[in-house]
């Protein structure tokens, strides 16, 4: 049986389990139990806080786990990262305040300053890389207020909208760190797991390549048929199936969602009726 390791609360939650859901994997609500096993799939999961999911996997308690990659940057344990999950997106970076910020020349600028962090490592690792010598203070929650409060003339959080930072009159000077939820694993799986870890990234490519997809179906004029080929490229070549009127076909393919109105408007001029746009679930290439 498979164990993988996922919030159990915060953030990384909801989009942990919805990304499960989406593979066809069912789970329990996390708030109901510590373990729980996955109704329809040799999968057992594991609830906990994020802090301690890279060091899990590191250790084989889990061979799988959801967790930000700077988590698993900041802790240093010894795991493989699998695969990006497209949820989480986030950055580390210094900020300073608002009055300071036109002074910030580079990294060179944070020379003797007192940052605070809830990620000494990543961000000893960078002021290193840059030679730069600055004192880092750790602190564990509410790292934004350290300036105002007098316990450091700069920090190193993490960014998302920039809202935290404007409300406490920072300025966001240097992005060090992209970070998004990742799916890591084991280094050393068994050859079980190894499979069922292959069947996941399987279905997780399937559901990513259906996003920003449609399926397009219409009715189309045969004499049309080469012209609508060309403005629609499908996976191989678009489905094309005889109708019972003489001299029209029905023509099924795939497009990106970006481009829909645009083909759909080529495909009308060229006497395409009866269009259908669908939303794709899976695509398995
Ligand atoms: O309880 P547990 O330890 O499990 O959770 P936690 O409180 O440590 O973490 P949580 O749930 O807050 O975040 C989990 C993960 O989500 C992080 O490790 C990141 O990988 C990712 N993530 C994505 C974020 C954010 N976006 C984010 N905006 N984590 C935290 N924030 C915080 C940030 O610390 C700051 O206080 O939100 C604030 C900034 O947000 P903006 O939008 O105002 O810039
Ligand atoms: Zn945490």
């Amino acid at each position: 049986m498979l164990r993988i390791a996922l919030q159990s609360k915060g953030r990384l939650y909801e989009e942990s389990a919805a990304l499960l859901g989406s593979i066809g994997i069912n789970i329990d609500d996390p708030k109901r139990k510590f373990l729980s096993k996955a109704s329809n799939f040799p999968l057992e999961v594991l609830y906990l806080r994020d802090d301690d999911i890279p060091q899990v996997v590191s250790s084989g308690t889990a061979s799988l786990g959801i967790v930000g990659l700077n988590e698993v940057r900041e802790k240093g344990c010894d795991v493989r990262v699998v695969a990006p999950l497209g949820f989480g997106g986030c950055r580390l970076s210094v900020a300073i305040p608002k009055d300071k910020a036109a002074s910030y020349e580079g990294p060179q600028s944070l020379q003797g300053l007192r940052i605070a962090t809830s990620y000494p490592n990543i961000l000893n690792g960078f002021l290193k890389e840059n030679g730069v010598s600055a004192s880092v203070e750790v602190i564990c929650g509410s790292v934004e207020i350290a300036p105002a409060a007098g316990i450091a003339d700069a920090i190193f959080d993490i960014v998302s909208s920039g809202g935290t930072l404007v409300s406490n009159s920072l300025v966001e000077v240097q992005k060090v760190f992209r970070s998004e939820a990742v799916l890591i694993a084991n280094n050393d799986l068994s050859q079980e797991d190894s499979a069922l870890l292959d069947e996941i990234l399987f279905r997780i490519e399937a559901d990513k390549d259906s996003k920003g997809k449609k399926y397009l179906l219409m009715n189309i004029p045969t004499a049309s048929l080469d012209e609508a080929i060309k403005i629609l490229p499908a996976m191989r070549s678009p489905t094309v199936m005889p109708l019972a009127s003489e001299g029209w076909c029905s023509l099924h393919s795939v497009v990106n969602a970006e481009d829909l109105w645009v083909k759909v408007r080529q495909l009308k001029a060229i006497g395409a009726e009866g269009i259908l746009v669908i939303d794709l679930d899976k695509i398995i290439l």
